[in-house]
């Protein structure tokens, strides 16, 4: 079947959440993704960071078709030889003290919520049912029902409610609001470090580092969703790393399982995650043999292939270069590491169109929040491809009108 006819099949039995480019991917390799009519694309998008060690890495192919082989779930009713060492590589890897795994993102910021109000009602003595936790405008945390009522895009969340209560939401970036907003109910503060679907929103130097000494003062659990931005994206470790910023609660997903399947994981302090008792939570897949591996090597390669300074040192090369672009339709470039959002002024129409002229070229890119085009390429990228890559984007931004 050619691209044309599964187009087609998919708008008549696929929901229709989403409005992707119509172009059908059928093969991919390290930052190469090809179509099913042979066409070569980069993909500056790495299905929202998941992909950061590059599609299909063949040594996560190879621990992921061996451990296939040999087991792939227990549940968590059982004990599976692959679950300890994930949780200890992760402990070692994020510096925090426990780990508890799940499968999505949502799942995984659910998981931390979850945490923290216990904690809230355990440790710092809240009322039970009172605990409060504050969120930022502009937020983007996952797509379950509680999660989504604390939105503010009217597309998330409109006519999805009622809506979970214990939620306050205060501007971005601003630290006097949170000041202002902790009362003696709030258990946490759940934040991005940058808000990537905000439009790779970067908030002023030294408010994460300030976030931290006010929960800290205040006896707030910092929480960062790190789901994205984390794991080399932004050319450290985390991005918080960028203020040596520990936080109380890690969230992590995405790259963490190197785009093979859906693992996620919270990491905290003894004193948060060991709240839990048998029962209070869990998940079938979470934890299960093949994901924990698939993590493990995951994890792995990203040290091994250094691609941490990787995304730091080529990430500040393309920013270089895509800042010398004479184009009037750009208006800021801005990004950390190889998460970098170029926006486009409100008269340039919408940034769709540039994403369709890119894959002409032979770029995938996605637009964010109408007028940002984000490229986040697979880390494993080469100053070689970028100098490619840059050509192209240059052309299609100073030549189209
Ligand atoms: C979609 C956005 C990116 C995330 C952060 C939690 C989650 C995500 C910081 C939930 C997920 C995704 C999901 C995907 C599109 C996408 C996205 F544009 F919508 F915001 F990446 F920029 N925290 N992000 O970025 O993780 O449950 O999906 O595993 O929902 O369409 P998930």
């Amino acid at each position: 079947m050619n691209s044309k006819q599964l187009i087609d099949i998919e708008n008549q039995y696929g929901a229709h959440n989403y409005h992707p480019l119509d172009v059908v991917l059928s093969k991919g390799e390290g930052i190469w993704v090809t179509d099913l009519e042979g066409n070569k694309y980069l993909d500056f998008l790495s299905a929202y960071s998941s992909v950061n060690q590059g599609h299909c890495h063949p040594k996560i192919v190879k621990k992921m078709i061996e451990q296939a082989q040999k087991l792939t779930i227990t549940s968590r009713a059982f004990r599976n030889d692959q679950l300890a060492l994930l949780c200890k590589e992760v402990c070692e890897f994020t510096g925090m003290d426990m780990m508890l795994p799940m499968n999505s993102g949502a799942e995984a910021v659910e998981t931390a919520l979850k945490v923290a109000r216990k904690w809230g009602y355990a440790k710092k003595g809240i009322n039970l049912s009172d605990a409060e936790i504050i969120v930022c405008a502009g937020n983007f945390h996952g797509r379950t029902t509680t999660i989504v009522g604390f939105s503010t895009d009217e597309l998330y969340k409109k006519y999805f409610g009622p809506y979970t209560p214990g939620f306050k939401i205060i501007p971005y970036g601003d630290i006097d609001a949170l000041e202002k907003a902790i009362t003696p109910n709030t258990a946490a503060f759940l934040v991005e470090p940058i808000q990537a679907e905000g439009g790779v929103l970067i908030p002023p130097e030294g408010y994460l580092k300030s976030c931290e000494s006010v929960c800290k003062k205040n006896n707030v659990l910092l929480v960062l969703d790190e789901i994205q931005t984390g794991l080399g994206r932004t050319g450290k470790r985390f991005a918080c790393d960028y203020e040596n910023v520990v936080p109380d609660i890690f969230i992590m997903g995405k790259a963490l399982s190197g785009g093979f399947y859906p693992v996620s994981a919270v990491a905290t302090k003894k004193e948060v995650l060991g709240l839990f008792t048998p029962g209070e939570h869990g998940s079938t897949f979470g934890g299960n043999p093949l994901a924990c591996a698939v993590a493990r090597e995951a994890l792995k390669v990203l040290q091994e292939e250094k691609l941490i300074d990787k995304s730091a040192e080529l990430g500040a090369y393309f920013m270089d270069k895509l800042r010398t672009i004479q184009s009037k339709h750009i208006q800021t470039v801005r990004g950390k590491g190889l998460l970098i959002g170029v926006e486009l002024k409100k008269e340039a129409g919408g940034a769709r169109r540039f994403c369709e002229a890119l894959q002409d070229e032979g770029l995938l890119c996605k637009e964010t929040h109408e007028h940002v085009i984000r490229f986040a390429p697979p880390l494993v990228i080469e100053k070689a491809d970028i100098d490619w890559a840059f050509e192209r984007i240059k052309k299609v931004l100073e030549n189209l009108d």
